[in-house]
């Protein structure tokens, strides 16, 4: 595929047209940066979806096609996968519970990628997202550089959206950093948090900065307590499409992803959000930055939970 011209059609497959799903096709259709294929298990959805999007394509001046599938087949000629299939949390199910269901979901899916399309990118979403790239990556068999987990870039702009809430500033303008596993764990970095490149720590107390790291913690989990039922879906839509246009336009962008570390940071043979640069070639680089003690810490205590949970998946053996 040849990259840069705008007569060059790409082809990104959506796996899941629930919300997340949806909206990833809907922000890549406005954006003009690719045809997409919506596959769903619902008989009708898929399609019908696609066509509702086909049909608000002419109001966007950009093209494209839109097309709906119950077959995973459909992937073919993908150059970026977007697998956003499964479960949220329903009250009731263990953390267990939901890591096999979308297990079942994800492993059917990456045996069809693998298939249909053997040289695509994958961005997974579905949660529990590092395991769940993981897993992705393992039954793939695809190189390490074409697996990636959205999560990071997510809790980032939730950090820099809670951040221009308390400066009163443009987000656009706040630059920040959010590592480790898309959990509890997860390891803002304030260090590394610039409004236009001022420290965030000479805008605001180091208390405020806690307050709002800690809310940016809870950020998924806010969401749905106000939903009731389902959890967010625009930021997460949103922040996959950032990393499919990374890879289709090479923009080489340092953002941070769950990826496999072999031993960067302390950790091995599993996924976590660390910062990378994101282009034609997917993961083309981790970024090891000098962290403290204490934020190294966080990090590898957010690894090791992410580790339990692959171990209790058995999908490291
Ligand atoms: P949703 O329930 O709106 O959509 C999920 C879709 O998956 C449904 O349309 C369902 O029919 C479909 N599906 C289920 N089994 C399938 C199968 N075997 N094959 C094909 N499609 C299948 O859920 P939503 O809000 O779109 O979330 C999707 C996933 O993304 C969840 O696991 C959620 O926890 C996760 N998520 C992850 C985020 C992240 O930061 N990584 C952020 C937001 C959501
Ligand atoms: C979120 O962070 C549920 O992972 C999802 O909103």
């Amino acid at each position: 595929m040849e990259r840069g011209r705008v007569d060059v059609k790409s082809q990104v497959s959506v796996i899941g047209a629930g919300n997340v799903g949806a909206n990833t096709a809907l922000y890549i259709a406005e954006r003009g940066l690719a045809d997409v294929t919506l596959i769903d298990i619902v008989e009708g959805m898929p399609q019908g979806k696609a066509l509702d999007l086909q049909q608000a394509a002419p109001l966007w001046h950009k093209g494209g096609r839109l097309t709906g599938s119950n077959d995973f087949a459909a992937v073919a000629g993908s150059d970026v996968v977007v697998m956003t299939a499964g479960f949220p949390r329903k009250p009731g199910m263990s953390r267990t519970d939901l890591l096999k269901a979308n297990a079942d979901i994800v492993r059917p899916a990456a045996e069809a990628v693998k298939k249909h399309a053997p040289k695509a990118f994958v961005v997974v979403v579905t949660n529990p997202l590092d395991v769940m790239a993981y897993l992705f990556w393992k039954v793939s068999g695809f190189p390490k550089q074409r697996v990636l987990g959205m999560a990071g870039i997510l809790d980032s702009t939730r950090f820099r959206a809670f951040l221009a809430m308390e400066l009163g500033m443009s987000g656009a303008d706040i630059h920040a950093m959010v590592l480790g596993g898309h959990g509890d764990s997860m390891v803002p970095l304030p260090r590394f948090t610039t409004v236009n490149g001022i420290p965030v720590g000479e805008l605001l107390s180091a208390d405020r900065i806690a307050a709002i790291a800690q809310r940016t913690r809870d950020g998924g989990a806010e969401i749905v307590k106000l939903l009731k039922s389902g959890s967010a879906y625009y930021a997460p839509a949103m922040s996959a499409v950032e990393m499919v246009e990374a890879i289709l336009t090479d923009q080489k962008r340092l953002v941070p992803c769950s990826v496999l570390l072999e031993g960067e940071y302390g950790l091995r043979d599993l996924f976590i959000g660390v910062p990378i640069v994101l282009g034609a070639g997917g993961v083309e680089k981790i970024v090891e930055l000098k962290l403290t003690p204490e934020e190294l810490a966080g990090l590898q205590k957010s690894g090791q939970d992410v580790a339990s949970s692959i171990a209790e998946l058995q999908v490291g053996v």
